[in-house]
């Protein structure tokens, strides 16, 4: 199969592109990215001379570029990580998001309309479904979106529904909860906390720290993605989840006790705007369909990605750094 990664140099999309190169010997992977402050080319040095991986630089809002890139490479299907994805930057300048999320999603269901491509893997999340007190989304729930980040992501969903229904364009939507591993940009919980550590700084801990999010390892995700590109139905919708729910506070501690750190190094700060409570996903569907499930360990998988931080400081501390910089000082750091 000729795939198209959209996306493909940022955290998930990039270890999306070796798990395929190293399941699949007879792929090929085009990686079509932008690359944003998010996207890295050191997240595919392990692959960037493999004779199956070519990476061409371009936007999925430029709907020339992108028919260019699939006419030019034969591209049989597309998988698509592009995405502005941080819900703190949506809320400081959400104008990226709606381009990128709703626009750019929109010229990838065009072109695999009219390039008759065999399928399109749209990958969102479970923040389009909003908040949840108690039990957990389904596929069927209503969307209901606090943030802008959210909010792009469900306009770029609703087209795929209606693509699907109006023209039979053979898309897959997923909703996954929160991914961590290696190779995450460190605005985001997770590497934001571990890095922080390692720099000796505190970190800050958003309201009273009882959000809850559930978890899932990259490569649980990767094996989730590589079942639906190849056996859903189109028109199909599935969640990705792994029952791995935490409040903030309880994640926050574990990485402080995997550090050698205490309590003390949390700094509580004001919360987010608009901070969804709890996200919860019901991914039944995805088990009984496909007999997929998640086989990482958590506390195991959150080990090995402190370790990963504290051995390739090159590849965060430029992102913390310099012009980057910026953006770590306008995080919610405020006191609370
Ligand atoms: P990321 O922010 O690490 O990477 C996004 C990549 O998209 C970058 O390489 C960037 O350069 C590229 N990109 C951005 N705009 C582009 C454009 N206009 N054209 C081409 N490329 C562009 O993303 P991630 O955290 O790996 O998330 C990947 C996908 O998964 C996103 O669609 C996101 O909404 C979804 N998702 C993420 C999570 C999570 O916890 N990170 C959870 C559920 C769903
Ligand atoms: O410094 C922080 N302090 C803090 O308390 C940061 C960065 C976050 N938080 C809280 C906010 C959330 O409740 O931690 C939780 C996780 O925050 P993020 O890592 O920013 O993720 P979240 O907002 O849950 O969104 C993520 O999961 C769903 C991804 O960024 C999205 O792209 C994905 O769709």
């Amino acid at each position: 199969m000729k795939l198209l990664v959209c996306g493909g140099a940022g955290f998930m999309g990039s270890h999306f592109i070796k798990y395929i190169l190293a399941t699949y010997p007879d792929y090929e992977v085009v990686n079509f990215d932008k690359l944003t402050y998010a996207g890295n080319l050191e997240n595919l040095r392990e692959v960037e001379n493999n004779p199956r991986y070519t990476f061409v630089r371009g936007d999925i809002c430029d709907k020339a570029a992108v028919e260019d890139v699939i006419r030019e490479n034969n591209i049989e299907a597309i998988v698509n990580y592009a995405a502005e994805t941080h819900v703190d930057r949506s809320i400081m300048d959400p104008d990226a998001f709606l381009r990128t999320d709703i626009l750019g999603t929109f010229n990838l269901l065009e072109a695999t309309k009219n390039f008759n491509l065999t399928k399109m893997v749209q990958i969102s999340t479970d923040e389009v479904y909003g908040s949840i007190e108690a039990g957990s989304f389904t596929e069927e729930s209503p969307f209901s979106p606090n943030s802008p980040y959210s909010a792009a992501k469900a306009g770029g969903d609703h087209l795929c529904r209606a693509y699907f229904v109006t023209y039979k364009t053979p898309v897959v939507v997923t909703h996954s909860c929160n991914f961590y591993g290696t190779n995450q940009y460190p605005e985001k919980l997770i590497p934001f906390f571990i890095t922080n550590l390692i720099e000796g700084k505190k970190v800050p801990l958003y309201g009273d720290g009882k959000n809850v999010r559930e978890w899932i390892h990259t490569s649980d995700h990767c094996k989730a993605v590589d079942v639906l590109l190849h056996k859903a139905a189109p028109g199909e919708v599935y969640n990705i989840g792994s029952g791995q729910e935490l409040e903030n506070i309880e994640l926050t501690n574990m990485i402080l006790s995997e550090m050698g750190f205490g309590g003390d190094m949390i700094e509580p700060v004001r919360d987010r705007p608009g901070h969804d409570r709890r996200y919860s996903i019901d991914w039944s569907k995805l088990k009984k369909d496909f007999g997929w499930h998640p086989e990482k360990d958590f506390k195991a998988g959150l080990r090995e990605t402190i370790k990963w931080y504290k051995n390739n400081p090159n590849w965060w501390q430029p992102l913390k750094s310099g012009e980057h910089r910026e953006y770590f000082k306008k995080q919610y750091t405020e006191k609370a």
